[in-house]
Parts: structure tokens; C-alpha cells; sequence
């Protein structure tokens, strides 16, 4: 009975949530035995492969430990290297902080030169600046050189010019002179016209006036001296003749008279006297002094030999005589 059972299936559901599942309601499958071995084979084969796997991953490591532990010392020596590197570039760091320092005080520098360079060209252009008007004054004084050049050139002519001018200024000069000399004798000459017309006689630089009235010796020399004369003396042969002719024989008083009685001759206008000279002009036998009276001399003859000494008293003609003086022009 128990398989014919067995042989009928009983169908059982069940439900979950919504879902209605059907399914056999057996007993819990027995194990199988196939089954059993089927699962020893397995575990003996995952075993073995796990036993596999381990020896070939320690034959692997056993393999590649020595180009492991290279590897390992390569990365040391490249550690160590980069541990260099990293050494230099932090000494290059110090350096470099260094130069940056070294680069701060050479900006410095630069801009002190940059300074420097201002200054200089500022320089460079007031250089340049004095040198153009250099050139300025240089064209300037290039075209003076030229202009004196110029001059230079013109010098002979000029010195030719001057040279005529000089000589004639000199015949300027000589005819200034001559001009002067001209104007004095015409002064002269009016003088002289001017001293005719009042009745003065004109003789080698005297007037000389002949009296018309007769007068006692000392009033003639009254009369003279009012006329800005003396009565006349006589110094020369040419005096003499001039006044002998003048005379025309008739009797005229002259500037010769004695100290007193018994004293020498002078003439009034003091003239000095030269008796030896004067000799040759007494009418011979004179002066005679006749009556201890006779102290003042007249012309009495028309010729050289024409004085005679006469009383002061008597009245006679005279002769006045005056000095030509230039007047002022
Ligand atoms: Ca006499």
C-alpha cells in the first residue's frame, strides 16, 4: 500500500503574497549515493586544483622573487636618486633663494643703472644740445671768418686809400696852414688898412704917425702915449732911411733924449741905446749941445746923417711910433 501511495501524487499550493505555486508534496529527497560520490569527486577535484593553484603561484613567486627583489633594488637606487635629485633641488631651492636674494639686489642695481642711464641720457641730450648750438656759433663764426676774409682781401686797397688819404691830409694840412697864414696877413692887412686910414704909417711891423701940429718934446710924447705909442725910436739904417724920407726935410721930434744935463742918451720908449751904432746917424758936428741946452734930438736933414740935438722946449713936428700887435681873430 505504502507504494501504491507513493505512486499517487499529491499535488499541495501554497500561497505567497499574491502568488499560488503548486508542487508535489514528497518526503525530503534521500541522499543519493552517485550523488554523494559526485560531491567527493568535486571537493577532491577543487582540492586539487586549489593545491595547483597554490604550487604554481608559489613556483610563480619562487620565479619572480629574484626580478622582484631587482625591481625592489631598482626602485631603492631610483629612490635613492630621486632622494639625490630631491637633495639637489633643494640645494638648487637654497640657490635659487639665494640668487633670488642675489636677483633682488641686482634689480636694484638695475634700477639704479636704469637711474644712471636716465642721467646719462639727459646728458647726452644737453651734450647734444650744446653741440648744436656749437655748430650755430661754429656757422657763425665761419661766415665772420669768411666776412674778415673778406676784409683781409680788401686790406691792400685799403691800406692804398689810406695811404692817398694820409697824403692828402697832409696837402689838407698844408692848405689849412696856408689858409691860417692867408687869414692872418688879411687880419694883418686890415689891421694895417684900419690903422692907414687913421694916419698911421705902415713899416716892417710899426705904425708910425707924423704929427701935423708942433709940440715941445715932452707934449709930443704926451700925445703919443694917448695914442698907445712912444715917440719913435730908431734901431736900423733901413728905420732911418724910411724916416729921413718920410720926414721930406721938415723938422720932427724922436724918442731920444739925456738923463739931465750932463747925462747919457736913451730913447723914451727903452729901447736900448747903441751909441757907437748910432753914431753914423748925427748930422756931423752934432749932437753940440749948444747953450748946455740942447738934451732932446730931432730929424733936421733928408739923409742918414739927419739928428740933431735941440732945446726940449722948442716946438716941433714928431714922429710917434707903435709896435704892430696881431689882434685876436
Ligand atoms: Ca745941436
Amino acid at each position: 500500500m505504502k507504494a501504491a501511495e507513493s505512486e499517487v501524487p499529491d499535488v499541495h499550493f501554497s500561497v505567497d503574497k499574491q502568488n499560488i505555486a503548486l508542487w508535489p508534496r514528497e518526503p525530503p529527497p534521500k541522499t543519493d549515493p552517485s550523488l554523494v560520490l559526485r560531491k567527493s569527486l568535486t571537493v577532491r577535484a577543487a582540492v586539487i586544483i586549489l593545491t595547483l593553484g597554490l604550487a604554481t603561484t608559489i613556483l610563480l613567486q619562487a620565479a619572480l622573487y629574484p626580478w622582484f627583489m631587482r625591481t625592489i633594488s631598482e626602485v631603492k637606487t631610483n629612490a635613492q636618486l630621486l632622494k639625490g635629485r630631491v637633495d639637489n633641488i633643494s640645494t638648487l631651492g637654497s640657490e635659487i633663494k639665494r640668487n633670488r636674494g642675489g636677483m633682488e639686489a641686482t634689480g636694484i642695481q638695475v634700477q639704479k643703472v636704469n637711474a644712471s642711464l636716465d642721467h646719462v641720457r639727459s646728458q647726452i641730450w644737453k651734450l647734444e644740445t650744446g653741440v648744436k648750438e656749437a655748430n650755430a656759433q661754429i656757422q657763425m663764426l665761419t661766415s665772420s671768418w669768411e666776412a674778415v676774409n673778406h676784409l683781409n682781401a680788401q686790406i691792400p686797397e685799403l691800406k692804398r686809400n689810406l695811404d692817398k688819404a694820409s697824403s692828402l691830409n697832409a696837402k689838407v694840412r698844408e692848405l689849412q696852414t696856408s689858409l691860417e697864414n692867408i687869414s692872418k696877413l688879411l687880419k694883418q692887412q686890415n689891421d694895417i688898412l684900419q690903422m692907414v686910414s687913421q694916419g698911421w704909417k705902415y713899416f716892417k711891423g710899426n705904425f708910425y704917425y707924423f704929427s701935423k701940429v708942433p709940440k715941445t718934446w715932452y707934449s709930443a710924447q704926451q700925445f703919443c702915449v694917448s695914442r698907445n705909442s712912444q715917440l719913435t725910436s730908431v734901431t736900423s739904417e733901413s728905420e732911418q732911411e724910411f724916416l729921413y724920407k718920410m720926414a721930406g726935410g721938415l723938422f720932427y721930434w724922436i724918442g731920444l733924449t739925456k738923463a739931465g744935463s750932463e747925462g747919457d742918451w736913451y730913447w723914451v720908449d727903452d729901447t736900448p741905446f747903441n751909441k757907437v751904432q748910432s753914431a753914423r746917424f748925427w748930422i756931423p758936428g752934432e749932437p753940440n749941445n749948444a747953450g748946455n741946452n740942447e738934451h732932446c734930438a730931432n730929424i733936421k736933414m733928408s739923409s742918414l746923417q739927419s739928428w740933431n740935438d735941440a732945446s726940449c722946449d722948442n716946438k716941433f713936428l714928431f714922429i710917434c711910433k707903435r709896435p704892430y700887435i696881431p689882434s685876436e681873430p
